[in-house]
Parts: structure tokens; C-alpha cells; sequence
């Protein structure tokens, strides 16, 4: 039985409440998705209220972003998307986000850059698009040194490339100049259009000239998306660990980054929390003893539970 529809609809309401547009849209969709796909009656209103609350998160996050060439970041990390004109980027936006940005077969449809949310194991990364790169863009050929700017302040990157002869020719025209401008991002190399016929012969090329892994992906095939997810998943370097309320309790998880301790688990929680600890417990991969007390700068794994006990 799902639920009823006005019980979904005030659980979202309070969900999104204290949201930034963008994890709002991102949160409505994947709403959207998971809704019985009645078009009337109680499911056609509530389908129609999260339409509506989608355009209007969209339309903020653009009114925020227009004032300045540069994106606010948000949520728990923001990845930028860089790459030549016409690579595939927007694409690969949408695809990930389900922001409705354009995508255009022609370069330069995409000129400044456009945020979405990714929501990634109950994490919420950003990707930014970069408008496309030229060679000679740390020389600010085509508003370059504003584009690597906007690479820089992300918190990683995925250098993007076609999977063509002309793609791989571009690539390594802005790699220099990425590498040249000191953009030092933790970063993927993704190959885009795996799809096209000498895919498999020009990725191999990518993989001799450069010496990262090389990814191959495909958003009209819908090849790779998976393995990109999880690559990008390591990229970020997170960890979910979640508060132990009772046992076989599992609670939303607390985001952090990879190498955070106790005290950086309880500072997320509540700012004063991490002066207050008395005890704490751990049960999961950091901790071989489940339950097992630990001090305060005991380093947490990913899929940890912690139970604090505060002094009053
Ligand atoms: N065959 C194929 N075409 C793709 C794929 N992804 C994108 N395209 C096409 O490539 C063209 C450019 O796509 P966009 O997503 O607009 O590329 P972009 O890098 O954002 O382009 P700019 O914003 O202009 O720099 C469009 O015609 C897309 O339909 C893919 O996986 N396979
Ligand atoms: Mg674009």
C-alpha cells in the first residue's frame, strides 16, 4: 500500500524546509520517480505540487548563479565538469542530476556555469559545468582564465574528452593548459560518446597519452553511468557514519570527510557537542570489537554507527 498522498506531501514539505534550491530539486525528483504513476485524483495533484516545486527550486538556484560568473557551492562537495566545447558535459549534467540544462550540437551552448545536485549515497555533491575550454585558455583565449578559475574553486574535477580523433586532439590542448594554470584537483578523466564507432580505439589512445584511468561513458547508450557514480563516489573522499539511536536502528547518516574522528563526527551534529563527550561507542569497520569504546580522536570508517554519551 503506498501512502497517502497528503502524508508524502507534508513529509516532503518538512523535508525540503531548510533546503538549498538545488538539493530541493534534486530531492523532489527523485520523489518524483519513486510516485505510483497516477496522472489524476490525489497522486495527479501531489505529482502536479512537485512539478511545480521543481521549477520553482530550478528558477532560484538560476536567479542566484546569474549575478556572478562563479557557482555557490553547496551541499557536501562541489566536482567541476571540464572539458572542450561540445564534449558531452550538459549532457552528462542532466544525466546525473536531472537538471534540465541545454544541449546543443554546437559549441559554446553552455556559457557560464550551471550547478546540479548529485545525490550520491546519501551524500549531496554538486557538479558544476564549466563552460567549454580552448587550448591556450590559460593564456584567457575564449574567457579561459575566468573558466579555469571556476575549475579551481571546485573541490575535484572530471577532465572530460570525446571519444573521437578530434576529441582526443582538444583534450590534450586544455590538459596542458589545466596542468599549465597549476590546477592540481583531485580528478577523474572521463571519455564521453562511448557510443561512437572508434570509441574503443581512441580510448586506448587516452589511456597511452595520459595516465590517469581512463572512463569510458556513454549517456545515449547509457554505458558506464554506474561505474562513473562510483568512481566519482571515491573521488570525494566521504564517509557515512550514523548515529546509533537503539539497536538495529539505523538513522540518516552524517556526512564527513574521509580521516574525520569522534570529535568531528559530534562538531557536525551540534557545534558544542564535541566538548561534551563521556563516552563513546562504535560499532562497524573502524572498531574490531562491536560496541567497543574509543577516545575522542578515534578516526571513523565509512558505514561506522556511534553512540555519544554527552555530559549534561
Ligand atoms: N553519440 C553521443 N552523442 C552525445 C553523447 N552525449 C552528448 N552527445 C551529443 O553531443 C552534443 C553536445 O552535447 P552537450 O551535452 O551540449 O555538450 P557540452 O560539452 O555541454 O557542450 P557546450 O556546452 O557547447 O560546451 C549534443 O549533440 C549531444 O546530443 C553521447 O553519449 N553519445
Ligand atoms: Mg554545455
Amino acid at each position: 500500500m503506498p501512502m497517502p498522498a497528503d502524508v508524502v506531501r507534508r513529509k516532503l514539505e518538512k523535508k525540503i524546509r531548510s533546503m538549498s534550491a538545488e538539493e530541493k530539486a534534486a530531492v523532489l525528483r527523485e520523489a518524483l520517480q519513486e510516485l505510483p504513476g497516477y496522472t489524476s485524483g490525489p497522486y495527479g495533484r501531489l505529482r502536479n505540487w512537485i512539478k511545480d516545486e521543481i521549477s520553482g527550486a530550478e528558477k532560484q538556484s538560476r536567479v542566484m548563479s546569474r549575478d556572478s560568473f562563479m557557482v555557490r557551492k553547496q551541499g557536501d562537495r562541489t566536482v567541476a565538469l571540464a572539458g572542450p566545447p561540445n564534449c558531452g558535459k550538459s549532457s552528462l549534467l542532466r544525466e546525473l542530476t536531472g537538471r534540465e540544462v541545454r544541449v546543443g550540437d554546437y559549441p559554446f551552448t553552455t556559457v557560464r556555469p550551471v550547478a546540479g545536485m548529485l545525490l550520491l549515497h546519501g551524500a549531496s555533491v554538486q557538479l558544476v559545468e564549466v563552460p567549454g575550454l580552448l587550448p591556450g585558455a590559460g593564456q584567457g583565449e575564449g574567457s579561459g582564465r575566468a573558466h579555469l578559475a571556476a575549475v579551481r574553486a571546485a573541490d575535484a574535477a572530471i577532465y572530460m574528452g570525446e571519444l573521437s580523433h578530434h576529441g582526443l586532439q582538444q583534450f590534450r590542448g586544455i590538459h596542458e593548459d589545466l596542468e599549465g594554470a597549476g590546477v592540481a584537483l583531485p580528478r577523474l578523466l572521463v571519455g564521453t560518446k562511448a557510443d561512437l564507432p572508434d570509441a574503443q580505439l581512441i580510448l586506448e589512445h587516452y589511456r597511452c597519452q595520459f595516465s590517469d584511468e581512463v572512463i569510458p561513458v556513454s549517456v545515449v547508450a547509457e554505458e558506464g553511468l554506474d561505474r562513473l557514480r562510483e568512481a566519482l563516489w571515491d573521488l570525494v573522499q566521504l564517509i557515512r557514519v550514523y548515529p546509533r539511536v537503539s539497536r538495529g536502528e539505523r538513522e540518516k547518516p552524517i556526512i564527513l570527510a574521509r580521516g574525520a574522528t569522534v570529535q568531528d563526527f559530534a562538531a557536525e551534529i551540534h557545534g558544542d557537542l564535541r566538548h561534551r563527550i563521556r563516552e563513546v561507542r562504535v560499532w562497524g569497520p573502524s572498531e574490531k570489537f562491536p560496541g567497543g569504546p574509543v577516545s575522542s580522536d578515534h578516526v571513523l570508517c565509512d558505514g561506522d554507527e556511534v553512540h555519544l554519551q554527552i555530559r549534561k
